[in-house]
């Protein structure tokens, strides 16, 4: 009898980089620790030598195995759960989407650290331009798969929906009407936190800032 494996994802209280797999873990139903160290806590964990890149987030699967960098983290859970495609030109259309969105969050990242109001605001005008581009290119891909009446790719949620989700939750430190211009990605954002699982882990995960 194989029995469920044991979880803890460790980050800090933020959404940030791993706010996507506690989407898949909600999505998929399955039981977690949702483990949120302050910055004094990671001081010495740091360099306990339990984290492959001294850097969270991180996996510990059944007290034991260590797993780091988000993505990796992510693509393992959707894998296990079923959120990352049926095929291997799936998956990859589901990666490229996820690369593009770390690109999202490189920009926004940039913008919400900066402390100079004068160096921010330029960040903010380079990046709105730039995010544009982008989600100008993911609505056609969106509207190539079943004329954007449903998920990003293939018939059903995977992790790419979720991962977008997360990021257009950081439009207001950019623009915050920028999905008004995208209609068709707006309702895939819409229709992606109203998933049930979806919507009762938003509704009671901790609010953060970032
Ligand atoms: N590429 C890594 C980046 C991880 C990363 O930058 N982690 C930051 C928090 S978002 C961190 O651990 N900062 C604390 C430190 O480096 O000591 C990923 O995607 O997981």
């Amino acid at each position: 009898m194989s029995t469920m494996p044991q979880y803890r994802l460790i980050y800090f209280n933020a959404r940030a980089r791993a706010e996507t797999s506690r989407m898949i873990f909600a999505a998929a139903g399955v039981e977690y620790e949702d483990v949120r160290i302050t910055k004094e806590q990671w001081r010495t964990e740091k360099s306990s030598g339990k984290y492959p890149f001294d850097q969270v987030p991180c996996l510990e699967i059944d007290g034991k195995f260590v797993l780091a960098q988000s993505r990796a983290i992510g693509r393992y859970l959707a894998n296990e759960y079923g959120f990352a495609g049926r095929s291997n030109l799936e998956k990859a259309k589901i990666d490229m989407i996820i690369d593009v969105c770390e690109e999202l969050y490189v920009g926004v990242r940039q913008i919400f650290f900066e402390k100079d109001e004068t160096k921010k605001a330029e960040h903010k005008a380079d990046f709105v331009v730039k995010a544009d581009s982008i989600l100008a290119a993911l609505e056609k891909i969106h509207v190539a798969n079943n004329g954007g009446s449903g998920f990003f790719v293939g018939n059903l949620p995977t992790w790419a929906d979720f991962e977008f989700f997360v990021r257009m939750e950081y439009a207001p430190f950019f623009d915050v009407a920028i999905l008004d211009r995208y209609p068709k990605l707006k309702a895939l954002v819409e229709r992606t936190s109203s998933i049930p699982q979806i919507a009762a882990w938003l509704k009671k995960r901790p609010k953060t800032e970032f």
